[in-house]
């Protein structure tokens, strides 16, 4: 598959997470719906209210949404906004990480459980600890250890943190300092909490320095993603306000990284967001866009593209506005 196709046409389903679970493809994405909120730098306009799942026996093959599997009105911490999620499995549970702002709108990452990977999944009392911002993807590594990925700027509020603590007026840095980093940090061994104090994930441009708050084509602003390629780490993420998905190599899971290129460039609509996943001996990216809703920024559809690598491991750029034809 060489050209993008829409995966959902009856629902507007936005930054999909797809996992091989027992052989079988699922993604966990957004529920975007129409809010009547008007479009701002804060994304309230994003105000989704549940989470469904999608399943594939192959890549060709029709989507099957098993329904709701987590909805705000579960979730007791809940304010609004059900923003980007991620699932994982470990000892026969299956673990879905989503972004949540509380009653004072502040955003938390929460934790719900399932034993099925089609849900339902039943929510944690609490955020995670010292948990803020939104977007976690959770990476599974060879020895059995999970990471945490997660952060988004503006809306996302990853601005209004330093050093894992809350700051007044927080805004990004000045253009020529070193850029605002996600966060990366292992999970606890029931996979409910941080291990430890999230770390920076460190992207350096060419000659090994921290990519600049500037430096927007390649900075990183939300959407972040982890896979693992012939023995490498790959961090990938969005730009934001250039509307790139971009990506950078590492040897650890913790990085440091160095930036590599594009991955997309910008399709319709303000936001993009991905994820990679190998499905039956091949590498697919999970994107969206809006073209099916006429271009409305918050009402996004999935679709997924085969990716491509370089024989020295670089990826082949993906053009985001091909077959943009809806059917
Ligand atoms: O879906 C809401 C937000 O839009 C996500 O959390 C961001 O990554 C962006 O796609």
């Amino acid at each position: 598959m060489k050209t993008p196709r829409y995966l959902v046409p009856d629902l507007f389903m936005a930054d999909p997470s797809a996992h091989v679970f027992n052989g079988k493809l699922y993604i966990y994405p957004s529920h975007d719906v129409e809010s009547g909120i008007a479009e701002n730098d804060n994304g309230d306009h994003f105000d989704m209210r549940d989470y469904h799942v999608y399943s594939l026996d192959s890549i060709d093959a029709e989507a099957v949404d098993h329904g709701v599997i987590l909805a705000v009105t579960d979730i007791p911490w809940a304010g609004r906004q059900l923003w980007d999620s991620d699932v994982a499995f470990k000892n026969g549970k299956y673990y879905l990480y989503y972004s949540l702002k509380d009653k004072n709108d502040v955003f938390h990452i929460g934790v719900a459980v399932s034993d099925k990977p089609e849900g339902p999944f039943v929510p944690q009392e609490n955020p995670i600890k010292g948990s803020y911002s939104i977007d976690p993807c959770v990476f599974e590594d060879e020895d059995g250890a999970h990471y945490i990925y997660f952060g988004g700027l503006w809306g996302g509020q990853l601005q209004r943190y330093r050093n894992n603590k809350a700051i007044e007026y927080g805004q990004e840095p000045p253009d020529n300092e070193p850029a605002l980093c996600p966060k990366v940090v292992r999970l606890t061994d029931d996979m409910l909490e941080f291990s430890a104090e999230p770390q920076d994930l460190l992207i350096l441009d060419e000659n090994g320095k921290p990519l600049t708050a500037g430096d927007h084509d390649r900075r990183f602003f939300e959407a972040s993603w982890m896979h693992k390629y012939n023995g490498k780490y790959y961090f990938s993420y969005s730009t934001g306000n250039t509307h790139l998905l971009c990506y950078a190599i590492g040897d650890n899971p913790y990085g440091p990284f160095t930036y590599q290129g594009v991955i997309l460039t910008p399709v319709v609509g303000w936001t993009t967001h991905h994820s990679i996943c190998e499905f039956q001996g091949k590498w697919y990216l999970f994107h969206h866009d809006s073209v099916p809703s006429g271009g409305k920024t918050w009402l996004r559809s999935m679709k997924v593209v085969e990716l491509e690598y370089n024989d020295d491991g670089t990826i082949k750029t993906i053009e985001g506005l091909q077959n943009t034809n809806f059917s």
